[in-house]
């Protein structure tokens, strides 16, 4: 079963955005585009049904809107990460604030164990759970044991060594209905045999990057063969240009957390 999310929380890139990590090699953001970008995402999570509480920048952090690294949320539970990039740690402490305006609670991640929520991809009651240059072994078993506590079934993945995988979720995304996106670098998991699995193709890799959010899967701009190929499985694509967040190494999951 597919979650119906009615909340979701965003932060606003700031002036320091271009100072962020990145290995894309595509030159630096354009801020103001950045933020119209931005807007539009925040736009199409309220076309989905979405109460969306944006953030203001915080100039420390340049890498701060990419919220969905600071926790682990569903409608029902949440768990505070440990960034892995030591610049990203403090980014918790307001999510933090801002989660527990809906949640009792919330466990946290503790060292030496780091996780990025963009390790982590539920799908239905189950979470797969990256093991990653962010996320290390100690972090993976203190988030399953987290989200087993909740009731979830939890497996690992490695893709330690995986060319071009940031994150789990830069190479994966379950757009409900028992149906996977994935890079073909992921083509050959024995962990997906249980679901439809749908392959971008090499050339738009980085479309294996989408949210399913209640009836629409928002979709980067620009990708067409892959966009093609979900509109024939029947999913309706709210698509959106994604190219400043894309400079920063970052995609359409990052930029939200849903619940
Ligand atoms: C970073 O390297 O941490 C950021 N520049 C990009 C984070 C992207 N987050 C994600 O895929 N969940």
């Amino acid at each position: 079963m597919t979650s119906r999310f009615t909340r979701g929380i965003t932060r606003l890139p700031g002036e320091s955005f271009s100072a962020g990590i990145t290995t894309a090699g595509l030159g630096a953001p354009h801020l103001p585009r950045a933020l119209e970008q931005h807007a539009a995402y925040c736009k199409a999570l309220a076309q989905c049904g979405m109460q969306v509480t944006v953030l203001d920048a915080d100039e420390r952090f340049p890498d701060s809107t990419f919220v969905e690294d600071t926790a682990v949320v569903t409608p029902q539970t949440a768990v505070i990460t440990r960034p892995g990039a030591d610049s990203r740690k403090g980014e918790t402490e307001a999510i933090h604030t801002a989660l527990s305006t809906h949640y009792a609670g919330i466990p946290t991640i503790e060292a030496p164990g780091t996780v990025d929520g963009g390790d982590i991809c539920q799908a239905g009651d189950h979470f797969f759970i990256g093991v990653s240059a962010r996320t290390n072994p100690e972090g993976a078993r203190q988030l399953a044991a987290h989200l087993q506590d909740a009731g979830f079934t939890t497996s690992e993945m490695d893709i330690r060594g995986m060319g071009g995988l940031l994150h789990l979720k830069s190479g994966m995304s379950y757009l409900g209905n028992g149906t996977m996106l994935i890079d073909p670098v992921l083509a050959d998991q024995p962990d997906f045999e249980d679901y439809r699995v749908l392959t971008v193709t090499e050339d738009e890799r980085y479309a294996a990057n989408c949210i399913r959010v209640n009836d629409f899967v928002l979709f980067a701009a620009s990708y067409p063969q892959a966009a093609a190929m979900l509109s024939a499985e029947g999913f309706d694509l709210l698509l959106l240009d994604m190219s400043e967040f894309r400079k920063m190494d970052g995609g359409l999951s990052c930029l939200s957390l849903r619940f």
